[in-house]
């Protein structure tokens, strides 16, 4: 139960006035409200940050109206830009203990996980997109009009707003950001409430590392304020948007105004699917840690975990201890694997779904309970739940809780479970373990999900396509995708006969 000392490079970021990004300089909002920055582990103000508005976004926009038409952007090359998204990489790479501790602090996660997950997966994004301004090419189409010929080039597609979540703050702005830069756009990014910190130490190295002003600017501040005004803001082409499924449908709706493109990476109940004909022990690990990774606030979350009757309660008793041996801490805590929620509010959304769960009758093994030992009372930590012998109609089974909460349904064969399986408004991610390659494809082909797993669960990777189907979202993120997300196509005829 370590709680380290906030190193100095670090206590002096907290100490420093936080400001607005907008056209290179950091400026305080216009109204000169703050939000508090809650650490979580012990519920203390850790900072405090700008709360932008209207009209902090109507200057951001126009910033980056201005950076996106004239200027060093539009005439920076596709290798000064590649060289320009590499040296991001390299100043993530240099920052990342203190990236690593900052985001400890401000989101609760353990910072072993920060470090070789959140704070690499965002340098690798970087270095991964750095590869793609020198390859976004156009096509010469085989026309029938004689007389003609018809090419296509992309262009980037103007001022992009992107919002994001607490969930993995530095990571979220990092797949937002790569590819856009990588397009050529300019941007107007809105971290999560509950999470700015690492987004805002992130814009002083990206201005370190030579993003030109306006290219990149930051309004940290409420959805209800700042982001409202950003998904309905008439100066804005496309809306990149990761959070719920609730804002995604408001932000499609107040984006039709002026017909924006809009990506939307969104909520899940992802089943991760156990045959019984698995290696059983590798499968209740991966189940496990399927949802108990980053205390289950995790959009592909297996939250669902289906298993076939003649293994089920073998499975239930290995999930059951895994979640008992998980050890409970601060974040700052190397040894720790299970550190606080990341707010009050969603401690209490957390614990309001254990008590449906016991509600409507599913059996509760272990855990869903408040920590209160030691001297964590002050922090949002909560045991990791097991809840066995659940339907799939119930409503754990159904919402998404987005916390530590596991459900385990039992499953007969393949046919009844491949209805279960998609009987969800979400389509994320899905998981599926057997030693049976052709059930494997079989299944991964039926299943509803935009991201399917065999015999391993969550693996991400800047080259692979994450996104889902029916109500997880619109678009993909990652890989060539994404460089769809961000630019236009413009066809284009020359009389040549
Ligand atoms: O999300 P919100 P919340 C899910 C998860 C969680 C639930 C609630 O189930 O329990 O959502 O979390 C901004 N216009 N996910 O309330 O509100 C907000 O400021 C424009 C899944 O924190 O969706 C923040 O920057 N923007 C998820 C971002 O949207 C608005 C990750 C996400 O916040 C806005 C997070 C508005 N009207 C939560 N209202 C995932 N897919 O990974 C809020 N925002």
């Amino acid at each position: 139960m370590i709680k380290t000392e906030v190193s100095p490079t670090v206590s002096t970021f907290l100490q420093q006035e936080k400001r607005l990004l907008i056209g290179g300089e950091w400026v305080p909002s216009l109204s000169g409200k703050k939000i508090p920055a809650i650490n979580p582990a012990d519920g203390k103000v850790l900072t405090y940050f700008e709360a932008g508005n209207e009209e902090d976004v109507n200057r951001a926009v126009e910033a980056a109206r201005k950076a996106f038409e004239t200027g060093e952007w539009p005439a920076m090359t596709p290798l000064e830009r590649e060289k320009l998204l590499w040296k991001i990489a390299e100043i993530i790479e240099q920052h990342a203990d203190e990236l690593a501790e900052l985001e400890t602090l401000d989101n609760g996660k353990p910072i072993s996980n920060a470090l070789n997950i959140d704070v690499a997966g965002a340098s690798n994004v970087f270095r991964y997109y750095a590869g793609w301004p020198t390859k976004l090419r156009g096509e010469t189409n085989p026309v029938s009009r004689s007389g003609y010929l018809n090419y296509t080039m992309r262009e980037p597609v103007g001022v992009v707003g992107q919002i994001i979540p607490w969930n993995y703050p530095l990571m979220m702005a990092s797949w937002k950001l790569a590819p856009a830069l990588a397009a050529g756009t300019t941007i107007i990014l809105k971290p999560a409430e509950q999470t700015s910190l690492s987004a805002l130490r992130l814009g002083e190295l990206l201005i370190e590392a030579g993003v030109p002003a306006g290219v990149i600017n930051i309004i940290t501040g409420t959805g209800a304020e700042a982001g409202t005004a950003i998904s309905s803001h008439p100066g804005i082409d496309k809306i990149a948007f990761t959070g719920s499924t609730t804002v995604g449908q408001q932000i499609m709706t107040a984006g039709s105004s002026n017909i924006k493109k809009i990506s939307l990476e969104l909520g899940g109940k992802s089943p991760n699917i156990i045959f019984a004909d698995a290696d059983i022990g590798a499968a209740a690990i991966g189940a496990a840690e399927g949802i108990f990774y980053n205390m289950g606030q995790d959009c592909t979350a297996g939250s669902r975990v289906f298993v076939q009757r003649e293994v089920y309660e073998e499975v239930v008793e290995k999930i059951v201890s895994y979640a008992k041996e998980l050890k409970i801490g601060y974040g700052t805590d190397p040894s720790t694997q299970i550190g606080p929620i990341v707010s009050a509010r969603q401690l209490d959304r957390v614990m309001e779904y254990v008590q449906i769960g016991v509600e409507e009758g599913a059996r509760l093994l272990t855990g869903g309970n408040r920590v209160t030992k030691d001297s964590f009372d002050n922090g949002y930590f909560i045991e990791p739940a097991v809840f066995a012998d659940v339907k799939n109609t119930m409503r754990i089974a159904q919402e998404e809780i987005f916390g530590p909460v596991v459900t385990i349904i039992p499953f007969e064969n393949e046919n009844t479970l491949i209805n279960q399986a998609n009987d969800s408004i979400y389509g994320l991610g899905a998981g599926i373990w057997t030693r049976d390659v052709s059930k494997a494809h079989s299944v991964a082909k039926q299943l509803k999900a935009g991201m399917v797993w065999i015999n391993s669960y969550g693996a991400v990777d800047p080259a692979a396509p994450f996104g889902g189907y029916k109500m997880s979202g619109n678009g993909r993120e990652m890989g060539e995708y994404a460089m769809e997300l961000y630019t236009e196509i413009k066809s284009v005829w020359v009389k040549i006969g």
